[in-house]
């Protein structure tokens, strides 16, 4: 996939140029913010740095390509001139295809190119990997959607078929890396994402890497509530190493986390624990 072997999980430091995440909301909306945040989690040891403009968090509205374009391509133009490797979390084939142009080298799409009929064909074209999410729909109402009679089995077989698609549409199987899609269209308990996690071997089966983003994800901040308040996004960082040291021993390719240093251990420590 054009990816060094680097005997360990990856780590993907979150870069979002937005004013409305819910796990960072706004702190690096302006450019140069999100320049210099993209190149700190590079001195941390991300491996890549993925940046986005399109908030995903429930009920967002959705923005449109001239405004992500004017988010992204700076930062990552400039991250990835810095020597970044870097990725573009879009669901616009245009700002996809934009930010390859300035030097992305991976299509993080939450869709799995459902959401513009012109992504799947340019990834196609591209050679380039593409990240393929389980998703049923944007995050306006995506949370009605998430009714499973069994997530794992279900999750699996939906992005089984994504997959189908996709390479029947000209994309190599090799460009795919799958992603279980933790709190999309998933159940507001938290149960459907600890059942995703549990049984990531279900989704390695299907013989391609895994990306996960569980970090400052609902349903941590559910877990480490208190008193029925959960905790803030900001605060769920342990937890998240937590889950990036289980996944890593599961598995997992990648991880998408926001607190860069505490997962460059947690890979490395499970990494040491995955060969003793
Ligand atoms: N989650 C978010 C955004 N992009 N991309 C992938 N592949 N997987 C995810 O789980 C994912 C994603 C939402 O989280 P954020 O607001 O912290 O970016």
């Amino acid at each position: 996939m054009g990816f060094p072997e680097l005997g360990r999980c990856r780590v993907m430091g979150v870069v979002n140029v937005t004013p409305d995440s819910f796990s960072d909301g706004g702190q690096w909306f302006d450019a140069d913010a999100a320049i210099e945040h993209g190149l700190e989690l590079m001195a941390a040891g991300a491996d890549i740095i993925d940046v986005g403009g399109e908030s995903t968090r429930p009920g967002a509205v959705r923005v449109d390509v001239q405004e992500e374009l004017r988010r992204v391509l700076p930062v990552i133009g400039k991250l990835a001139t810095s020597g970044a490797v870097v990725s573009v979390d879009t669901m616009h084939a245009d700002v996809a295809r934009q930010a390859v142009d300035v030097g992305a080298v991976l299509v993080n799409d939450v869709s799995g190119g459902l959401a513009d009929p012109a992504m799947v064909p340019f990834i196609a074209a591209s050679g380039l990997p593409f990240v393929v999410m389980h998703w049923r729909g944007h995050s306006t109402d995506m949370q009605k959607r998430a009714t499973y009679d069994d997530v794992v089995v279900d999750v699996r077989r939906e992005l089984s078929g994504r997959v189908a698609a996709i390479v029947d549409a000209g994309v190599s199987v090799e460009q795919i890396v799958l992603d279980p899609g933790l709190g999309f269209a998933k159940s507001p308990d938290g149960d459907d994402n600890w059942a995703l996690l549990r049984h990531l071997d279900a989704l390695l089966e299907l013989d391609r890497p895994v990306l996960i983003g569980a970090s400052r994800k609902a349903f941590l901040g559910r877990l480490l509530a208190v008193g029925g308040v959960p905790r803030a996004p900001i605060d769920r960082d342990h937890a998240s190493s937590a889950v990036t040291a289980l996944a890593a021993v599961a598995g997992a390719w990648a991880v998408r986390v926001h607190d860069v240093v505490a997962d460059v251990d947690a890979v490395r420590v499970a990494a040491r624990w995955s060969t003793a």
